[in-house]
């Protein structure tokens, strides 16, 4: 339980002071939903966001893990929609008729998952809830209630998880790429916008958690972050063990606001919360340009997982689902398989904290040293985990802890024995293999 005894001040350290709310290191598990019009095109090349196709539509420009011209996404749209299609149609094409929030829930309690996060607004700036400010400060309807599906969205949503364990929690992106007041009149965006837009999605939703997002323009100061915090703490309805990220103000990062992030990377190692999030492929939001070899493996998301939890970290796993209101299959599929595998071996992930070092290599006769721990199409560490180079060391086990055991993680079955080294055990210690009966000889 989280008891807060003070209240906040505006500035960050008061607010740094607030502890990050335990439930969140015990999660480990959580999922990230990225829903919005970009949903219906649902197109970008291989190897970049489809989320930011707005962007790279009418700025004929983009970035990713690979070599582009530029003006991919802009070829693809008006050789699809012709030339005078406006990304304003796809709200109106965001229908999410097949929609259903019950179903959603039931699949992420099976997936193991301890909390959702799912885009509030990304930065398109489209409402996933009857937001005000989402229909007058644009001067036409730009949010799923007034358009499109006209529904809300969030809200059933947030009713469906509450029926289940899994907490309910939301990304919100403080920035709008084409905002009318963004560029010319930012004071006027923070204070007749983002803030009464933040906190009436807070308010509506009691959010568990909230991933803030497109900060890096601007200082905190500028967008008066560090108001807003406070009173998340202090006076709004969101639950008092609301936790939150790092992504508040311009350089700002694994320095204030909760638990620090890190994207597409290999996170990061260290005392305080983190939590690292990528797409099962390349893209958070869903790309029809992707094919199965794109999609990591259960193994491989699993060994992520394990990875991450064995530094200290969360994963928060992205899906994206279609304009229809459909999780894909392959999703589904990942989803469920690390359910699977949690059900047998959740007990050495959840609750558990760091082990004296979190994995051991093996002695191979070179030494793996990659260059930076990228997880991009495929991490070196990973891959050489489940796919070793002969002769080269690998990470042949990840520890964790909790109050009554130390877990060791196996990638593979070991061969004859196993060498734990640096492990000091009572004279009576059991050593059991998860999810059988098994006992093991040791000495
Ligand atoms: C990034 C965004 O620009 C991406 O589209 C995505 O939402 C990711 C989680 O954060 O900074």
């Amino acid at each position: 339980s989280f008891s807060q005894t003070e209240k906040y001040e505006a500035n960050w350290e008061s607010l740094d002071s607030r502890p990050v709310p335990g439930w969140f290191q015990d999660a480990k598990f959580g999922i990230f939903i990225h829903w919005g019009p970009y949903s219906v095109p649902a197109w970008s090349p291989k190897g970049t966001y489809s989320e930011w196709y707005q962007y790279w539509l009418q700025n004929k420009t983009l970035f990713g893990n690979g070599k582009f011209s530029g003006t991919e996404v802009y070829d693809y749209h008006t050789r699809t929609y012709g030339p005078h299609f406006s990304y304003y149609n796809f709200g109106e094409m965001f229908q999410a008729e097949l929609f259903d929030a019950n179903a959603w829930a039931r699949l992420f309690e099976k997936s193991g998952a301890k909390y959702i996060a799912i885009t509030s607004k990304h930065h398109d700036g489209f409402c996933l809830w009857p937001s005000q400010e989402a229909s007058t400060n644009w001067g036409f309807p730009w949010n799923s209630m007034e358009t499109g599906a006209n529904r809300d969205l969030l809200g059933e949503l947030k009713e469906a998880m509450d029926k289940t364990s899994v907490k309910f929690g939301l990304y919100y992106s403080l920035y709008e790429w084409f905002h009318p007041w963004y560029q010319k009149d930012f004071d006027r965006f923070v204070n007749e916008h983002f803030h009464p837009q933040f906190k009436d999605v807070v308010n509506r939703y009691q959010p568990h958690l909230i991933f803030a997002d497109g900060e890096w323009e601007k200082t905190a100061e500028e967008w008066k972050s560090a108001e807003l915090l406070a009173w998340l703490y202090n006076d709004s309805k969101a639950p008092k063990d609301v936790v939150i990220n790092d992504r508040w103000g311009k350089g700002d990062r694994h320095k204030h606001g909760g638990y620090y992030t890190t994207e597409y990377e290999s996170g990061l190692e260290g005392g305080h919360p983190w939590e690292e999030c990528r797409g099962i492929g390349f893209s958070f939001g869903f790309n029809r340009n992707e094919d199965l070899e794109d999609y990591n493996s259960a193994q491989t998301l699993v060994l992520m997982l394990v990875d991450v939890v064995s530094r200290g970290g969360n994963l928060l796993l992205d899906i994206g689902p279609d304009g229809h209101g459909k999780i894909p299959v392959i999703m589904q599929e990942r989803l469920l398989q690390i359910g699977e595998w949690l059900k047998v071996n959740g007990e050495a992930i959840y609750g558990t904290r760091t082990w004296d070092k979190p994995y051991q290599w093996s002695a191979g006769k070179k030494d793996y040293k990659p260059e930076g721990q990228h997880y991009l199409g495929g991490d070196f560490i990973l891959k050489q985990t489940i796919d070793p180079e002969p002769g080269y060391a690998v990470k042949e086990m990840f520890f964790t802890q909790n109050e009554e055991a130390v877990f060791a993680i196996l990638p593979r079955w070991p061969e004859k024995q196993l060498i734990i080294k640096d492990l000091k055990v009572k004279k009576d210690a059991k050593i059991q293999v998860l999810g059988t009966e098994m006992q093991l000889n040791w000495r």
